[in-house]
């Protein structure tokens, strides 16, 4: 069975509905540190859960004889930024549980998420390579990183088969956004159908790498059913699809929404923006796995508008 830790998050919530539609709801448990979605409540069993808390951990493993960890729980950038020793604690020791049952063999396969964040201000900001200088000057930037090297060190060192993604910004409407600095891109359909108008918290030019939410959860499953030969990169995979500003995205909702209007006022995210790559290089996700993107910015566009207008309907 498979356990997702952090299952009420951005990614979490999709990601737990695409793996119980693909084996079955009861064979999906859900866990995080609060309730999530009803259709998240509804469709198979949660359990309330401390990422942190290694002996509740090992009882809900044991208890649902778990054999895949999820492990989507975290502190995002800007929020991290807020609380560094609790977003190191709860980033870091919510993996060293997780690897140290996949050593003691309880476990056969691993997911842990990595992040652009990854990347600082000397890396090359434009197709930056899957093995580069990374000097991040965040604290989800550095756990981020050093989850990367203890990663690669279990797996190494005890054949621990864990696998991971340098998730760039993700886009979607069916979650909130949790405090992420990509998440502009997100709140920004939620204003133009409100109010036909955003004011952007990063500036006009800060070009950022960006995924729809379909492609992250693609790109997941993809490595996550991939034979372990073919996971080279036991540190974290760079991933892309498209890289826009928020100048770029306001242009293209202004295909849909005439009299959308974009200002901008940049605040304390700015600064962690401008410390990330522009584009990703991702060649090694593509030859290793057969890693492909299949929404491009016209495309991911089209289905916000279009979800979050739903959305907007069901809550009104
Ligand atoms: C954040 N959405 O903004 C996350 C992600 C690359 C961005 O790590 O912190």
């Amino acid at each position: 069975k498979i356990l997702i830790i952090g299952a009420c998050g951005q990614i979490g919530t999709e990601l737990t509905m695409k793996l119980r539609e693909m084996h079955g709801n009861e064979n999906v448990v859900a866990s995080d540190i609060r309730e999530g979605s009803r259709e998240l409540m509804q469709s198979g069993p949660f359990e309330i859960l401390n990422a942190t808390d290694e002996p509740h951990i090992r009882e809900i493993v044991e208890k649902y004889d778990i054999r895949e960890v999820y492990l989507m729980a975290a502190m995002l950038s800007a929020t991290a930024e807020k609380a560094p020793m609790k977003a190191w604690d709860l980033n870091m020791d919510s993996l060293f549980h997780i690897l140290k049952l996949g050593r003691e063999g309880m476990l056969d396969k691993i997911f842990w998420p990595s992040s652009i964040a990854v990347f600082g201000p000397s890396t090359p900001k434009e197709g930056t390579p899957q093995t580069t200088i990374m000097e991040p000057t965040t604290v989800y930037g550095i756990s981020k990183q050093t989850g990367e090297r203890w990663c690669e060190y279990f797996h190494r060192k005890f054949g621990v088969d864990v696998r991971s993604i340098r998730y760039p910004g993700i886009i979607s409407y069916k979650t909130l956004p949790g405090g992420g600095t990509t998440d502009y891109a997100i709140e920004i359909f939620h204003e133009a159908l409100k109010n036909s108008e955003y004011t952007s918290f990063l500036a006009k030019d800060a070009a950022l790498p960006m995924m729809y939410m379909d492609d992250a959860i693609k790109a997941t499953i993809d490595i996550m059913e991939a034979p372990a030969e073919k996971i080279k990169v036991r540190s974290s995979y760079n991933l892309a699809a498209i890289s826009f500003t928020p100048e770029i995205l306001a242009e293209e909702i202004k295909k849909h929404i005439e009299d959308f209007k974009i200002s901008y006022e940049p605040d304390f995210r700015q600064s962690i923006a401008e410390s990330w790559p522009s584009s990703i290089d991702d060649s090694a996700a593509r030859e290793d796995w057969g890693w492909e993107h299949e929404f491009d910015l016209e495309k991911m566009t089209e289905e916000m508008l279009k979800g979050v207008q739903e959305s907007l309907k069901e809550n009104a």
